[in-house]
């Protein structure tokens, strides 16, 4: 399938995905949403694909969604469509995608970065829901993720205010997993992409799976949810490759099985 908002390349093993609207910084727009989910559909249907990275341009991840869509809607489309629903299908994708963020991360552009199950920051990167300004609010999840990645203070502050959070402040509020120089990041985020597309492909899509049921369930039920998850790896394959692999000190040779 060949797209406009997005381009989508193969590296190995990485499904590399780079919004492509430079002159709107990469707004949301409908087509955006339907282009990735279209690429994310893909990736996770392509048994050679094992881990996805999502950048943007050095100047913006993504600057929110797309303004000039939204500002002529009313309550009863924005309701009747349920608009931004379709964001909910790409929090299903069930392989791991990383979002590797420079530049500016803004209202949807935070939340899409947000939707991913890392992020990995450029040291240029600011996050922000500045929706507050346009007399609105996050719309894709921003103020639940936002408020359980850094706790309240500091997310009801930034969507309060509208204030933006840099790289620094954001590694310490464990927004994201690591800074990289911009120049390095989507070199980085591929390669660590592929260290996780070089996994048991079953036992990434169960750490996934169990991390993301920690904030969706109290603890005693998650526990309980990743112990069942863990006897379950058991009953395949590649378990018994890879612990075979490390007591023989060679590496594991997967099957998917
Ligand atoms: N939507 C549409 N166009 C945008 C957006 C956007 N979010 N952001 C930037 N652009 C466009 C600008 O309009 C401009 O276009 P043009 O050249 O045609 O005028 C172009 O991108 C370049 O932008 P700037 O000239 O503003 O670039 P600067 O470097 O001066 O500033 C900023 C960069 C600070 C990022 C600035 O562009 C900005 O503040 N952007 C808006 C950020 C924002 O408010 N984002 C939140 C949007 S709302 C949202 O994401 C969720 C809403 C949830 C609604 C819930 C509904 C259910």
């Amino acid at each position: 399938m060949s797209y406009e908002t997005i381009i989508v390349e193969q590296r190995g093993a990485v499904t590399l995905v780079t919004l492509n609207r430079p002159k709107a910084l990469n707004a949301l727009n409908g087509q955006v949403l339907d282009e990735l989910l279209a690429a994310m559909a893909a990736f996770d249907a392509d048994p050679a694909q094992g881990c996805a990275v999502i950048t943007g341009s050095e100047k913006a991840f993504a600057a929110g969604a797309d303004i000039k869509e939204m500002q002529a809607q009313g309550f009863a489309t924005m309701y009747g469509h349920d608009f931004f629903a379709g964001w909910d299908r790409f929090t299903r994708t069930r392989k791991p995608i990383i979002a590797a963020v420079a530049g500016y991360a803004l209202g949807g552009g935070c939340e899409l970065a947000m939707m991913c199950d890392f992020i990995l920051a450029a040291d240029t990167a600011n996050f922000g829901q500045p929706e507050i300004k346009l007399a609105v609010s996050p719309g894709m999840g921003g103020s639940q993720r936002l408020a359980r990645a850094v706790g309240k203070a500091k997310a009801m502050e930034m969507c309060l205010t509208g204030r933006m959070m840099d790289a620094q402040e954001a590694e310490r509020a464990g927004l994201v997993s690591r800074i990289v120089p911009a120049a390095e990041l989507v070199e980085e985020a591929v390669k660590t992409a592929a260290t996780i597309a070089g996994m048991a492909p079953l036992a990434v899509l169960a750490n996934k799976e169990m991390v993301n049921t920690a904030f969706e369930t109290g603890l005693a039920a998650g526990v309980q949810f990743e112990r069942r998850l863990f006897h379950g790896l058991f009953g395949t394959e590649d378990q018994k490759e890879g612990m075979a692999a490390f007591v023989e000190k060679r590496a594991g040779v997967w099957t998917g099985r």
